[in-house]
C-alpha cells in the first residue's frame, strides 16, 4: 500500500530521533569522562570612546607655565587652574597628619633619563609631576570649559608614582591602596575617590551628561595621604570630547572598561602594613612645612612607617 511507506519511514525516523534523544539525556555516571565543547565566546571588549575634538585647553601639557603668586615650586601648566590644601588631614593626629603644599613641575623628555620617557609620557614632550618628598599632598588640577547640552567623556590618565623607600636603588611602591586616591571632576559632578595602581599607568574615563549649556569645571583631584617617602603623581594626555549620542552608560570605568575601586568600599586590613627601618641622611631628610624645627632635631634620627605615617627614633648616642 501507499500510504505504508511513509508511515514505516516516520516510524524509523522516530525510533532514531529516540534513540539519539536518549543517548544524549542519560545520566552521567562516576567515572565517565567528557570534554565538553563550549562556545567560543570572544573577551568583552573594553569600551571605546571615540577621540572627539579635544575640548580641553594644553591637555597634554605641552605648552608653558606659569608661577602663581610668584612660587617657585609651583611650575602650574597653563590654562590650568591649581588648588592644593594645606592643614590637618584628618586621618591621624600625628605632626607629619598635615597636608602640605605639592611642588609642580611641567617636566619635557630632555630632563628625564630615555628610559623614563614612556613611563612618564605618553604624547609629546612633556609631562607634569607634581609631589612632595615625605609629606600629605591633596590637590586639584581643572579648568573651566564652556560645554553645550550633551554627553562627554573625561580621559584621564596618572602614574601613581609612591615610594615608600628604596632598596638598592629600586622604588618600593605604597603597600597600603589607601596611600594614593584620584578623583575625577566635571562641574558638581565627581567620581569619587578611586584606587589606583601604584607605579604603573592608570587610565580613567568619567562619561557625564551636561543638561544645558555652562562652564564646566573639568579635571582631577588626587591625594597621598600618608607622608610617604615620596609622593609622586604624573600626568599626560588628557582628553574632553562630547560622545556622538547619548548611547553611553554614564559613569566612570578603568581603562579596561570595568568599574573601578572605590576608596569608600576598601575595607583595610586588621593588621596595619608594617614597613622596615630605613636609615636616613641627613641631606634626604625631608623639610615639612611648618615642621622645621623638628626636623632640626630629627636630622640624623632613623624613621620607620606604620601604617603608611612616619615614626621616628630618637637619634643614637653619637649622632
Ligand atoms: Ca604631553
Amino acid at each position: 500500500m501507499k500510504t505504508a511507506v511513509p508511515s514505516l519511514t516516520l516510524l524509523v525516523c522516530t525510533a532514531v530521533l529516540l534513540l539519539l534523544l536518549g543517548r544524549h539525556t542519560r545520566q552521567t555516571e562516576a567515572g565517565e569522562e567528557y570534554t565538553v565543547y563550549l562556545p567560543i565566546i570572544a573577551k568583552p571588549e573594553a569600551p571605546t570612546y571615540p577621540r572627539g575634538n579635544n575640548l580641553l585647553n594644553n591637555s597634554s601639557f605641552e605648552g608653558g607655565w606659569y608661577h602663581p603668586n610668584g612660587i617657585p615650586e609651583l611650575q602650574i601648566p597653563n590654562e590650568w587652574v591649581f588648588v592644593w590644601e594645606e592643614g590637618p588631614t584628618g586621618f591621624g593626629s600625628e605632626t607629619w597628619d598635615v597636608w602640605v603644599r605639592p611642588e609642580v613641575r611641567v617636566f619635557p623628555s630632555y630632563l628625564l633619563p630615555p628610559h623614563e620617557h614612556p613611563l612618564f609620557i605618553w604624547d609629546g614632550v612633556q609631562t607634569v609631576k607634581i609631589f612632595k618628598d615625605s609629606g600629605a599632598i591633596s590637590f586639584e588640577l581643572t579648568q573651566n570649559v564652556w560645554l553645550e547640552s550633551g554627553t562627554y567623556v573625561l580621559e584621564m590618565s596618572v602614574f601613581p608614582d609612591l615610594v615608600v623607600y628604596y632598596e638598592n636603588g629600586e622604588k618600593v611602591w605604597a603597600p597600603d591602596p589607601l596611600s594614593g586616591e584620584v578623583k575625577l571632576i566635571a562641574g558638581n559632578n565627581n567620581t569619587g575617590w578611586l584606587l589606583p595602581t601604584f607605579g604603573d599607568k592608570n587610565t580613567y574615563y568619567f562619561v557625564f551628561t551636561v543638561a544645558q549649556a555652562q562652564n564646566v569645571r573639568v579635571g582631577a583631584a588626587m591625594r597621598g595621604r600618608w607622608a610617604i617617602r615620596n609622593n609622586g603623581w604624573f600626568m599626560d594626555d588628557w582628553w574632553l570630547s562630547r560622545l556622538p549620542n547619548t548611547q553611553f552608560e554614564t559613569g566612570v570605568f578603568d581603562g579596561r572598561g570595568q568599574p573601578p575601586r572605590f576608596s569608600d568600599e576598601y575595607i583595610p586590613p586588621a593588621e596595619p602594613y608594617i614597613f622596615p627601618v630605613v636609615p636616613v641622611s641627613s641631606n634626604q631628610f625631608p623639610v615639612i612645612s611648618g615642621l622645621l624645627s623638628e626636623v632640626a632635631t630629627l636630622q640624623k634620627s632613623e624613621r620607620h612607617f606604620t601604617t603608611g605615617q612616619f615614626v621616628f627614633s630618637p637619634p643614637s648616642p653619637g649622632d
